[in-house]
């Protein structure tokens, strides 16, 4: 299944979420909070959540890890989806039972990414791909689990308040306005003919998206960036509210879905994103 990125260093963000206060509210407006802890190799999660908008807050214990949201379809089992996940190859599509929530992307270690969705009750998979550091997919070392949800009985929070938006597109990211210092909410839409996700890292200081390829090539050495999450894989029609915190410097934005045509990552296809956040 599909390959991912990686992580090393730990900066502390000297801005502090007051100067944002718009983003932090929208974060704390919607009070579904999934908590997934994520290590070598393990994700920690509730078994059952009510349905309705829900912020997963994936928290980085070790590695680098992801957390896909993936709605089993009518009549299919978690059973099912694991028998699937044995026989698929990395550049495989998933089948058609199959619906790519999204989920957050990799933080670094010791930090929270944090991604927000309307979840319909239903039988669900929460997996990581991520194959640091030896190329195998990390589901494949135990890093699944099942989350049903169930109808909820409170009323339904509203959508958060997003101040950017995301169009993820075949093949690129459409980014309005221009992302600043500071804590954002993006409304991230997919309005593509296949799944995209995107990964955010925040480059070191001399290196480029070119540097980063290079590292993701071998997974020698730390990465040339800090992982600051994004969003992990969602179909064609999906919506996620993804929360950022950045600080002035250099930034890539990453698709490593394999292509529904030929089986390369998307970044090859041209979603990758150099910018600066000034
Ligand atoms: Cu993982």
């Amino acid at each position: 299944m599909r390959p991912l990125i990686a992580v090393t260093t730990l900066l502390l963000f000297a801005c502090s979420r007051a100067e944002t206060p718009a983003a932090d509210s929208a974060v704390a407006a919607v009070p579904n909070v999934v908590t997934i802890t994520a290590s070598d190799f393990a994700l920690a999660a509730p078994d059952t959540i009510p349905s309705g908008m829900t912020a997963f807050h994936l928290v980085a214990a070790s590695g680098v890890h992801h957390a896909m949201v993936v709605k089993i379809g009518e009549g299919k089992t978690y059973a099912d989806f694991i028998a699937a996940s044995q026989t698929m190859k990395p550049t495989d599509p998933f089948p058609s039972w199959l619906t790519e929530i999204g989920g957050p992307n990799p933080p670094a270690v010791g930090d929270t990414a944090i991604v927000m969705h309307d979840v319909a009750p239903g039988t669900y998979a929460l997996f990581c791909v991520v194959d640091i550091p030896d190329k195998v997919p990390h589901i494949a070392k135990g890093m699944v689990r099942e989350l049903t949800v169930v109808p909820a009985t409170a009323a339904a929070a509203p959508a958060p308040t997003s101040d950017v938006s995301m169009t993820l597109m075949d093949y690129g990211f459409e980014i309005a306005p221009a992302l600043t210092p500071g804590e954002h909410v993006i409304k991230v839409t997919n309005t593509a003919q296949q799944s995209h996700e995107f990964f955010i890292a925040r480059l070191d200081s001399g290196k480029t998206i070119a540097d980063f390829g290079k590292w993701a090539a071998t997974y020698s050495g730390p990465m040339p960036g800090k992982a600051l999450g994004g969003l992990a894989p969602m179909a064609p029609g999906g919506t996620g509210y993804v929360r950022v915190q950045l600080t002035p410097g250099n930034y890539l934005l990453l698709c490593f879905v394999p292509d529904a045509k030929d089986g390369k990552p998307h970044l090859e296809h041209g979603m990758a994103k150099e910018f600066t956040v000034q």
